[in-house]
């Protein structure tokens, strides 16, 4: 049965997405496990949230590229808040832009090892307590780079068509069950995504120059809307881009001039 405030943990909760979710589920009475590296602006989020929204909300380092880091973040919240309802396997970066005859190693390392690999480990750990939960949701963020490839984005592009070829999996694996499986694939959204891909202000700033892109917010209020409808509904795959992006690429984008 649908609980009165559903315990969500959310990876990646120190910026972008994962943040806004963070801030309109507590708002929504949701009771909160935020997870991210730089573990002091989980905590301030934490406490922010506790304090408006009078929520429970635990905060903590996690590392979704170690697997007894993730095992210990989900232990810890499901005993500091008492159960889990829901999944956010948000965390998630590309690196560079570069073709696949020079993209350095670690880039795709860090991006598969992230991407693919945390989302697995973050889903292996919360999943039996989702189901000892008895009502569930697991939320994965893919993108429209899960849909089609494009020109130095061939490490994140694998790494996106696999979430969703794991989404996918997940659905049929849990059909029967109280758990319901969504995967947001977001085209260009502004976050620290770009600044993170390119560790250059001026170039990060230049993907959505003349355009007007999403929102973090614009995310969070896909993923609280799917959350809330009636149960017997399940979103299984959302595509949201800007007005301003009509391909899943970067191929057709109005700018301003
Ligand atoms: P941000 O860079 O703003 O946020 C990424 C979050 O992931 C941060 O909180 C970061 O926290 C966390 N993170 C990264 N690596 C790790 C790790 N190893 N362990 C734990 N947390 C980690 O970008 P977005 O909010 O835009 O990105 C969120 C997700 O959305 C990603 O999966 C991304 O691929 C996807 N996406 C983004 C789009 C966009 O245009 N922005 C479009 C489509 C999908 P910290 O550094 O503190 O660990
Ligand atoms: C992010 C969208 O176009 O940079 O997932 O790959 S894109």
């Amino acid at each position: 049965m649908r609980p009165e405030h559903p315990i969500v943990l959310i990876t990646g909760a120190s910026s972008g997405f994962g943040e806004a979710t963070a801030r309109l589920l507590a708002s929504r009475g949701c009771h909160l496990a935020l997870g991210a590296r730089r573990v002091d602006k989980v905590k301030a989020l934490a406490e922010e949230l506790e304090k408006a929204h009078g929520v429970r909300v635990f905060a903590s380092m996690v590392d979704t590229r170690n697997t007894e880091l993730v095992n210990g973040f989900v232990h810890a919240a499901v005993e500091a808040l008492g159960g889990l309802h829901v999944v956010v396997a948000n965390a998630g970066l590309a690196r560079g832009l570069d073709k696949l005859e020079s993209v350095l190693e670690e880039d795709w390392q860090a991006m598969l090892h992230t991407n693919v690999e945390g989302v697995l480990r973050t889903l292996k750990a919360t999943l039996p307590h989702l189901r000892k939960s008895g009502w569930g949701h697991v939320f994965f963020i893919g993108s429209t780079a899960g849909h089609q490839v494009y020109e130095g984005g061939g490490a994140y592009a694998a790494s996106k068509f696999a979430v969703r070829a794991i989404a996918q999996t997940l659905r049929l694996e849990l059909c029967g069950e109280p758990i319901r499986v969504t995967s947001i694939d977001p085209g260009m959204v502004e976050t620290e995504f770009a600044l993170v891909r390119f560790q250059d202000e001026d170039r990060a700033k230049n993907v959505y120059k003349g355009m007007t892109p999403l929102t973090g917010g614009d995310i969070a209020e896909c993923i609280r809307w799917a959350l809330e409808l009636p149960d017997h509904v399940d979103i299984d795959e959302m595509i949201v881009k800007p007005r301003d992006q009509a391909s899943y690429t970067g191929a057709k984008v109005h700018r301003q001039a």
